[in-house]
């Protein structure tokens, strides 16, 4: 087992891992930036390094000196996080070369799942459902109008280094292909560098669900379930859930087989996530593969029972998984409250935070870095806490999320807060009704003027 792991991340997860690593007897070290100095990571690690400035390209992002810290405290392993270097395959090579273990995928799983019209084909051989459309890229505009014609519109441009919906477009009529192809290039160029595309049949008013999977050394993988992230503005996920409402055993057990299916043939290795597109038939099909823990991750631990961490520090030194499946025997929810000001866009609201009363109680957890006095500063993103409740029923975990969300007091800057308790109280959320359309039509109800 390893003796000490340095994480290479800041705020709620780095503290998460931390938290595992002490439960386990294994040393921590944390790193951080100059703004950094006073955050809980730092106090809590066993050992913390300053890495530099707090611009992410000069600290978090800075592979030479997370590649020196771990070596100045002789770290054996180097936990990502997610965000910054997880599925960065060039660090994942620089670990391995330093023979530090990086607890996440390879540098050959990264490449493969990391371009998304390789990570398709892949799965595609695996047998997993896609969504049908182009056979790999696009070669030009002559292709594109072909493929667009055979699989019948709308359709939908992807940009195969996409992510965050960036070089993605909906194209419901021949006459707007061109310009959706010329500017959802454009944009991949100008994001990633790249501007290969593919395309695919526009799955209408999907849900977006995703499957937890561990694989281990062996090439053994098992799921743990799903979890329902249809809730996102912008591609930001603002709340989760486990186990999906919309979800059905035999639907739980195909999905599951096929993340299995998808992880084995790959030879997975870590915790992972297969993520699915689900039509309103309950037709699934298989949309990108996540290669780190994913900030969501708390729900299933919830409603499965086991430590998410650990298991992905437990696979990373050899140790084999049960290989038996998990279902979720509760049901719990995570809000993302962060920085931000809902009745104002979603606008970034850094500062100090003046006065804060953390929420408890029975079924109630909270995964935070902040406390009294602590200034969040503007340079990373506006993430300050995920509250997350669990209970036996769905509406017994919205009710204690209600609850938790009134107890819970931040002042100093905005918070999402306000947003989460709309939901909760909105009748298509209450019902289960939603799919990733849902925040396109949701507007916030005006504060009560005093
Ligand atoms: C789609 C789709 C509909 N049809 N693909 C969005 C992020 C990107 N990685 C994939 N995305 C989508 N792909 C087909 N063929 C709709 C989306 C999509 C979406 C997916 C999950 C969660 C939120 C979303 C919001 C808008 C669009």
């Amino acid at each position: 087992m390893f003796k000490k792991i340095l994480i290479a991340n800041r705020g709620e997860i780095a503290l998460r891992i931390i938290r595992t690593c002490r439960e386990m007897g294994i040393k921590s070290v944390a790193v951080y930036s100059t703004v950094d100095a006073e955050s809980l990571h730092v106090k809590f690690a066993d050992e913390a390094v300053c890495i530099g400035p707090a611009p992410s390209s000069e600290s978090y992002l800075k592979k030479a000196n997370i590649i020196a810290a771990a070596e100045i405290t002789n770290a054996d392993a180097i936990h990502p996080g997610y965000g910054f270097l997880s599925e960065n395959a060039r660090f994942s090579k620089i670990c391995e070369e330093h023979k530090i273990k990086f607890i996440g995928a390879s540098t050959e799983m990264i490449d493969k799942m990391g371009d998304k019209a390789s990570a398709k084909a892949t799965m595609k051989k695996a047998g997993v459902p896609c969504v049908p459309g182009s056979d790999g890229i696009i070669e030009n505009f002559e292709d594109c109008k072909k493929t667009a014609k055979k699989t019948g519109y709308p359709v939908m441009l992807k940009a195969t280094a996409g992510g965050g919906g960036k070089g993605m477009r909906a194209v419901w009529k021949p006459e707007d292909l061109k310009d959706a192809w010329d500017s959802a290039r454009h944009e991949s160029k100008a994001a990633f560098g790249n501007d290969d595309m593919y395309m695919e049949k526009l799955i209408e008013e999907p849900r977006h669900i995703e499957i937890q999977i561990v694989g281990d050394s062996r090439g053994k993988a098992c799921h743990l379930s799903e979890r329902d992230c249809s809730i996102q503005r912008r591609h930001q996920k603002l709340t989760e859930e486990a186990p999906s409402p919309f979800m059905t055993s035999s639907l739980r057990n195909k999905m599951g087989k096929a993340a299995v299916k998808a992880a084995e043939f790959i030879k997975y290795e870590g915790a992972g996530t297969i993520e699915f597109l689900v039509d309103k038939n309950r037709k699934f099909y298989f949309m990108e593969m996540n290669t780190r823990i994913q900030v969501e991750h708390p729900i299933t631990e919830q409603v499965i029972g086991i430590d998410l961490i650990r298991e992905q520090i437990l696979v990373a030194a050899g140790v084999p998984i049960s290989g038996k499946n998990y279902l979720p025997n509760m049901h719990s929810i995570e809000c993302r409250i962060n920085a931000e000001d809902p009745f104002n866009d979603f606008r970034p609201s850094p500062g100090k935070i003046v006065t804060l009363h953390a929420p408890g109680g029975h079924g109630v957890r909270l995964d935070t870095h902040v406390y009294a006095g602590y200034t969040i500063p503007p340079n990373y993103d506006s993430m300050i806490a995920k509250l997350i409740t669990t209970a036996q029923t769905r509406e017994e975990a919205i009710n204690k999320m209600k609850r938790a969300l009134d107890e819970f007091v931040i002042e100093g800057v905005k918070t999402t807060i306000p947003f989460h308790q709309q939901l909760m109280n909105h009748p298509d959320y209450v019902a289960g009704n939603y799919t990733t359309k849902f925040m396109e039509d949701f507007v916030m109800e005006k504060p009560l003027e005093n």
